[in-house]
């Protein structure tokens, strides 16, 4: 079972706000495991002889949200996985639907903290399509973009809302800044676990 001596912060906001990026960082200066919901999944989808294949993949290029279950289990392991080796987790990505939000906080752990990264769809979308041209992502082209952003407004901001009212464990970060600008506010938002 999951060790109640871990912390879990919850890493959210938009399509290409710069998650992954912070976590990063966040991982070489402070003994974070970083666990995106999004790589667990497109790992999942690309290994061999997986069940759930099709359905991430679907559910990927339209930018709606995969089954809880799968996500929550994928997870779950990983956090098992690591939980004697790191005491601090990011889970980047991830709720980003209601159903996640409660059963992950009721069966598996209560995230102590929760950043929301915030930020305009255009500087989103320009960072998008700039990195498209590397990445290789199935879902970095317009139309794939425009209907993760349409579920990030619907179905992954009342999550956010949720976290803030009910929860009272948001921080909300402005992240139209550099790169290291946020990541001095990342910081201060996070000094009581860091
Ligand atoms: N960049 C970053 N910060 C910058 C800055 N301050 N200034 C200038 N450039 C900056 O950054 C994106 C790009 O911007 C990079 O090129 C970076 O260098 C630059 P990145 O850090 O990669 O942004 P991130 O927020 O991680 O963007 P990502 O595309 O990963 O976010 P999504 O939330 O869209 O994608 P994710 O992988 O989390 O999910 C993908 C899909 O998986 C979802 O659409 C959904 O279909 C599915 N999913 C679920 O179904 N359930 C889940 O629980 C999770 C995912
Ligand atoms: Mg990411």
């Amino acid at each position: 079972s999951i060790s109640k001596d871990i912390s879990v912060v919850f890493v959210l906001g938009g399509p290409g706000v710069g998650k992954g990026t912070q976590c990063s960082k966040l991982v070489k200066d402070h003994m974070f495991k970083h666990l995106s919901a999004g790589d667990l999944l497109r790992e999942e989808q690309n290994k061999e002889g997986s069940e759930f294949s099709e359905i991430i993949r679907e559910h990927i290029k339209n930018g709606t949200i995969v089954p809880q279950e799968i996500t929550i289990q994928l997870l779950k392991n990983a956090i098992f996985e690591n939980q004697n080796k790191f005491k601090k987790f990011l889970v980047d990505g991830f709720p980003r639907k209601m159903d996640q939000a409660i059963i992950f906080e009721e069966e598996v752990i209560p995230a102590k903290l929760a950043l929301f990264f915030d930020c305009t769809k255009e500087v989103m979308m320009e960072r998008l399509m700039e990195r498209s041209k590397t990445s290789g992502r199935e879902d970095d082209n317009v139309a794939s973009i425009e209907k993760r952003f349409d579920t990030f407004v619907k179905t992954s901001m009342p999550v956010i809302e949720y976290l803030d009212n009910t929860r009272h464990i948001i921080k909300k970060i402005d992240c139209t800044k550099s790169v290291d600008e946020i990541y001095v506010n990342v910081q201060e938002a996070l000094k009581s676990i860091i």
